[in-house]
């Protein structure tokens, strides 16, 4: 479990063809599991930290307080937790099973190597009761790594569900609901749709840390294609579409540029204001999360919120569970 994403072997044939048709969209993307290189991870950490960024307190607030009642109605052995980060909330969930009891194990799965391997080393000093394992995978392509076998709370926090197109997400919420059993839950983290400046301002800080997060996207792709974007050259800009209710973060050429990416032999011809789609972060009401849900074959057993209905916790089965 030592290497981390931005350092691991030369990108594979599948990968590179993703990238490649990615950014050759009239409206090019970089897909954004490209943030989370070491220090793009860091990043995303000091954003949970900003004043503006509510999702992160909000969602452990939410947590704190409805982690026992989750760990009671589902009555997990095993907790598998998707796109764990630094692995601090899983803590939250850890605390109470340690007073519900019947926990055995506890399994990360996320595509950072190093933040993984922090963040088990940690739990397994301060938990000792609980084996815990590693998986650096894909939550996208990956799920069935993780196993079957029935006993498991999944849990996908931090609003990660909104950072999956909807047929990305109903693609995920079905290969979920196909790997579990009838006992199993998930528990899905969703940020919620609210007034435009607070969603706008969650995603533009004035310290310019959400900038600094986008445009490490750019660095971690000259990193591992061998590409020479200038991030300097590139604006952060993130707005919200409520058509789509998805928030959107681009990055905009400053002036105009000729990009060379070697391993997707590709050459892009940017004019100046060009835009590059970096991340949809998609906002949901309960109703919009249920009917997505459903369409991947689960259900909503519960649904768990903050006084100002920031955001939500949504718990869901199978739904011939
Ligand atoms: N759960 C943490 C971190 C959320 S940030 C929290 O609540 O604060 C999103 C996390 O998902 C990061 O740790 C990132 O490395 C991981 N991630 C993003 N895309 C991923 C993908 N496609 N597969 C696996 N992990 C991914
Ligand atoms: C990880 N994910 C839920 C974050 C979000 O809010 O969509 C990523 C992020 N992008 C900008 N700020 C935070």
């Amino acid at each position: 479990m030592s290497s981390t994403f931005a350092e691991d072997a030369y990108p594979s044939p599948d990968e590179r063809a993703r990238l490649r048709e990615s950014l050759t969209r009239s409206l090019p993307e970089i897909p954004p599991v490209y943030f989370y290189d070491d220090l793009g991870s860091e990043l995303f950490e000091q954003i949970t930290h900003l004043g503006v960024y509510y999702p992160t307190r909000t969602e452990v607030g939410i947590l704190e307080q409805r982690a026992g009642d989750i760990l009671r109605a589902v009555r997990p052995r095993r907790l598998v937790e998707l796109g764990s980060g630094a692995g601090r909330k899983i803590r939250i969930l850890l605390d109470a099973w340690r007073w519900v009891g019947g926990g055995e194990t506890c399994t990360m799965l996320d595509v950072n190597g190093l933040f993984l391997e922090t963040s088990i080393s940690r739990l397994r000093t301060d938990y000792p009761e609980y084996t815990f394992r590693g998986v650096i995978g894909d939550f996208t392509t990956d799920l069935p790594r993780l196993g079957r076998g029935g006993g498991r709370l999944v849990v996908f926090l931090a609003g990660t569900i909104g950072n999956l197109y909807p047929d990305e997400r109903r693609a995920f919420f079905r290969e979920i609901a196909r790997l579990m059993e009838p006992s199993d839950a998930l528990l899905v983290g969703a940020d919620l749709v609210k007034d435009t400046a607070r969603l706008e301002a969650a995603y533009d800080d004035p310290e310019g840390v959400t900038a600094a997060f986008n445009r490490n996207a750019l660095r971690v792709i000259n990193r591992r294609f061998g590409a020479n974007f200038a991030p300097d050259a590139f604006a952060h800009r993130a707005f919200y579409d409520a058509a789509r209710a998805w928030i959107e973060m681009r990055l905009v050429a400053t002036r105009r540029m000729r990009v060379q990416i070697p391993a997707l032999d590709l050459r892009l011809d940017l004019e100046r204001g060009a835009e590059i789609r970096t991340e949809v972060s998609c906002k949901f009401t309960r109703d919009s999360l249920q009917a997505s849900a459903r369409a991947g074959g689960l259900v909503m057993s519960s649904w768990h919120t903050d006084p100002d209905q920031l955001f939500a916790l949504a718990l869901l089965r199978r739904n011939d569970a």
